[in-house]
């Protein structure tokens, strides 16, 4: 059985690798540090990022939302909204209508997600890290913001000098996360920004504990190539946890987290350092800038 941890827009080329060759369920536990209430809806970007994207509904080009969507509420809320920054696509918003009222109604959010998981005929277990409500934050030179303030309406320019995970003390994973951790056979952590999609998570009290007790393989791929994040802020928010942005860096930061890393043949010089840490290096393609590449990708990862 594979857990894999996961979020963020880059995470969903590796699931979807992992969907056309993995046969078994898979148990993919996701981050709820990026949700957020706009327009008095709760949107949860890196659920509905797995569930379009495994239904083959995602936007790939932007990554996030619905192909081929429409933009006519946000359109009539222009001029009257203080969140139209965050663009609500038209039949997007009717997952976070239908989410919404079935919080109103008194499910939770692994109960909801799993009705979405079903309504998408997607036959993987998607699991969020908590039910309970945790909010990543930046501490930036304009003062605190939650993330999608800081990435979507400061288009991620303010200087960051911490991130924080509001609510984390007191959150509780959601059911059949720990089992999900326990029983898996190899546990797979996806390339997602390590600050503000995995930590969210892997920072849960009993999340963490669970990683550190099982004996079996844990596997990150790297999301950091030359010394550079392939997509989004992950480099500027590991500069600000004083952690270098390199895949030797990325190793120190997931120290009590990973028994292997997968990284980039072009990083090849690193893996040494990386063995002198203790950790295993695996050296592949992992650009993924096509099916082929995340289906081999997936592949060089169910061989470990
Ligand atoms: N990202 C943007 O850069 N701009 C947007 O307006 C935006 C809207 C949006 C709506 C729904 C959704 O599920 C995701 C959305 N994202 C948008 C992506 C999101 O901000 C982040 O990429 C994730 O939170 C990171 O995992």
């Amino acid at each position: 059985m594979i857990t894999i941890i996961t979020g963020g827009t880059g995470s969903i080329k590796l699931l979807r690798g992992l969907d056309l060759v993995v046969n078994e369920k898979i148990n993919i536990i996701v981050n709820v540090g990026d949700n957020i209430n706009l327009f008095g809806y709760y949107i949860c970007p890196d659920i509905d990022t797995t569930l379009y994207g495994l239904s083959n509904r995602l936007d790939i080009k932007r990554g996030w939302g619905i192909k081929g969507d429409t933009f006519d509420f946000l359109e009539s809320i222009k001029e009257t909204s203080e969140e139209s920054w965050f663009q609500i696509g038209d039949k997007d918003l009717e997952t976070h209508n239908k989410r919404t009222n079935l919080i109103k109604n008194g499910l939770n959010l692994a109960e909801i997600t799993k009705i979405f998981t079903e309504d998408f005929k997607i036959r993987h277990n998607i699991i969020p890290a908590s039910n309970d409500r945790i909010e990543t934050t930046i501490i930036s030179d304009d003062g605190e913001m939650h993330l999608q303030e800081f990435w979507v309406k400061n288009k991620g320019k303010p200087r960051i000098l911490d991130v924080r995970y509001k609510g984390i003390d007191s959150a509780k994973p959601a059911e059949d996360v720990i089992q999900s951790i326990k029983e898996a056979d190899k546990i797979l952590i996806s390339p997602g920004n390590p600050i503000s999609s995995i930590s969210p998570t892997i920072f849960i009290k009993e999340i963490k504990e669970a990683l550190q007790e099982t004996q079996s393989k844990k596997i990150l791929v790297s999301p950091i190539i030359q010394k550079k994040s392939v997509s989004g802020p992950a480099g500027k928010m590991l500069q600000a946890k004083d952690y270098d942005v390199s895949v030797t860096g990325l190793t120190e930061y997931y120290k009590d987290f990973i028994t292997d890393i997968v990284i980039d043949k072009t990083d090849i010089g690193e893996k040494k350092g990386i063995e002198n840490m203790g950790k295993i290096p695996h050296v592949t393609n992992i650009l993924m800038r096509n099916k082929e590449e995340e289906a081999e990708l997936a592949r060089e990862l169910m061989k470990i």
